[in-house]
């Protein structure tokens, strides 16, 4: 039986911080118990309806049952986590560390793409700075490569630290498809295959 939703999410289908917390959602079975709320998030043409719910003006942005706010994705995923008693984040000890470096690590990638996006098309051309956007795209190939080391023991984990690797990865064939990053990263690629096959990556990918 459908349930209703108890939360809400300011989104929008392209962006991959969105993706990481509706993956998340796909996979503890709480998809159907978030409304979506479509969000125009833009670091200067502000969008006043998330600032009014999160400062920072980002999306993902949830709104829990009584009202209470909670950004960014990283606390979303692990807000869900809890609400669904699921297993995405370990609780302790080195697991628990070595998954959120992983969802750092590909955050990170995100955070300098989606730089290097804005560069590129929001500002006005006379004014970008390529070695800026030079050094952007270095911090995402360097992960990448840390990315594929790890890749080689990623096996058929579900948790926060894959989830986010995946979301990072897929983001780059959707905006970066020319950096062609699966050539130099087999493991990655291989691994990437498998699991951009899950339901909830194919549910939530962006068109
Ligand atoms: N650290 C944040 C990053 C979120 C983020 O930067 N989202 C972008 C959309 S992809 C955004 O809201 N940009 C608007 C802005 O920078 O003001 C998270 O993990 O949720």
């Amino acid at each position: 039986m459908p349930q209703d939703p108890i939360v809400k999410l300011f989104y929008s289908p392209p962006s991959p911080y969105v993706r990481k917390t509706l993956v998340a959602a796909h996979e503890l079975g709480l998809r159907e118990r978030i409304e979506l709320v479509p969000a125009a998030a833009h670091p200067i043409n502000r969008d006043r309806t998330v600032v009014a719910h999160n400062p920072l003006g980002k999306i993902p942005t949830l709104l829990i049952d009584d009202g209470t706010p909670l950004y960014d994705s990283g606390v979303i995923c692990e807000y869900l986590n809890e609400l669904g008693s699921g297993n995405l984040v370990p609780q302790r000890g080195v697991a628990r560390w070595s998954v959120l470096t992983e969802q750092a690590l590909a955050d990170g990638i995100l955070d300098a793409a989606v730089l290097v996006r804005y560069e590129t098309v929001l500002r006005p051309e006379p004014l970008r700075w390529n070695d800026w956007i030079t050094g952007q795209m270095e911090k995402v190939t360097s992960s990448l490569d840390q990315i594929e080391q790890r890749a080689a023991r990623f096996g058929d984990r579900v948790d926060l630290g894959t989830i986010a690797t995946a979301c990072a990865l897929g983001y780059l064939d959707f905006r970066f498809a020319s950096l062609a990053w699966r050539d130099k990263h087999p493991n990655a690629a291989k691994w990437f295959e498998r699991f951009g096959a899950r339901a909830s990556m194919v549910a939530t990918r962006p068109e």
